[in-house]
């Protein structure tokens, strides 16, 4: 099952303490204690794998490294390392135990959570005309402690939407670089995959059938990801003995689950079109047409259909930037 709702604990790392020392060859006397490492701090990163908050399930402690203790002759400690926790964009990171709330949207970007403890000063940064051989020094500063729960909320770009097994997984995998899984059965795919095609991110969402919203299937559990999708690509297969009612079942599920999807920009696909002889595809794209809607043939197997859809897609990234 894809996890998307998981709580765990990140600590930065603490401050290294400062030394205090003494020159100790001939000539000098002088202080020579070096200052403690900084912290390693707490980051998190967006990456595009929506499985990625599975690992958080079983391992619930993280810790960035502490600074090392400041050396003799004036060496400050080693800063410790950076804990960079990567996340799938869409993550929602609600911080417990501040009352903060953080997202990550973009793949690559960074945020600061906890920075580490700052070092202490070692004794030779206490020497001054009156006091040459000071015998201070601090301690590095503590780490920061917080509490996370981090919830993932898909931000698709597009979502491919449709009945089991009318090609969804095999057109998110033919136009993006996705592995989703493809089988000739419905509910084989539970989870919710995504796919880039350039700076778009697409989600195919399965499991969508009649009653999803009702509670049957897991459909209705996936659609809070495309909540914040302003295109659905529509599947239909050309095999369906009646595409009209295929296509309402699922605009019933995305109405009872929130009528502001059916406001979204939605491309209709009669798919599988090589499965077909011609005559079929073109009663169907005909009865599709009787209750207002222009499908476009689709099949994998058809090159100029794929370009089509791409087409579409470059269309999709012009109002995105619009
Ligand atoms: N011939 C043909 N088979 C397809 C096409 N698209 C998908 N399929 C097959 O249809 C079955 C269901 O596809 P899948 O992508 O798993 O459907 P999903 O349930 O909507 O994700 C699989 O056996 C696919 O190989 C197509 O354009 N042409
Ligand atoms: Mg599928």
């Amino acid at each position: 099952m894809l996890v998307d709702d998981v709580k765990i604990e990140v600590y930065s790392g603490k401050g290294g303490d400062g030394r205090v020392h003494f020159d100790t060859t001939k000539l000098g006397q002088g202080p020579t204690g070096g200052d403690g490492g900084k912290g390693g701090a707490v980051y998190l990163e967006g990456i595009s794998n929506i499985g990625a908050l599975e690992k958080f399930r079983g391992k619930k402690v993280y810790k960035a490294k502490d600074g090392k203790s400041g050396g003799q002759n004036k060496r400050n400690g080693r800063a410790g390392e950076d804990l960079i926790l990567k996340v799938p964009v869409g993550t929602i990171i609600h911080i417990l135990n501040q009352n903060k709330i953080k997202e990550i949207n973009k793949i690559g970007e960074k945020i600061l959570l906890a920075e580490g403890g700052m070092g202490g000063r070692g004794n030779f940064y206490f020497r001054s005309s009156s006091n040459t051989t000071p015998k201070e020094c601090e301690e590095g500063r503590s780490a920061i402690h917080l509490e996370l729960r981090l919830e993932l909320k898909l931000i698709a770009d597009v979502g491919l939407i449709g009945l089991p097994n009318v090609g969804k997984s095999t057109l998110l995998n033919t136009i993006t670089n996705a592995k989703s899984k493809v089988a000739n059965y419905a509910f084989t795919t539970l989870e919710p995959s995504l796919g880039a095609y350039y700076e778009l991110i697409l989600a195919d969402i399965p499991g969508l059938i009649e009653g999803a919203s009702g509670g049957k299937g897991l459909g209705i559990k996936f659609l809070q990801h495309v909540e914040r999708t302003n295109t659905f690509f529509h599947l239909i297969s050309v095999q369906s003995q009646d595409p009209q009612k295929d296509y309402q079942v699922i605009r019933d599920e995305l109405k009872i689950y929130n009528p502001e999807l059916l406001k979204r920009k939605e491309y209709v696909f009669l798919s599988q079109s090589d499965l077909v002889v011609e005559k079929k595809i073109k009663i169907n794209i005909k009865k599709l047409k009787e209750i207002g809607l222009e499908a476009k043939c689709l099949s994998i197997e058809n090159l100029e259909s794929i370009k089509e859809v791409e087409r579409v897609l470059r269309e999709v990234i012009e109002d995105k930037k619009a």
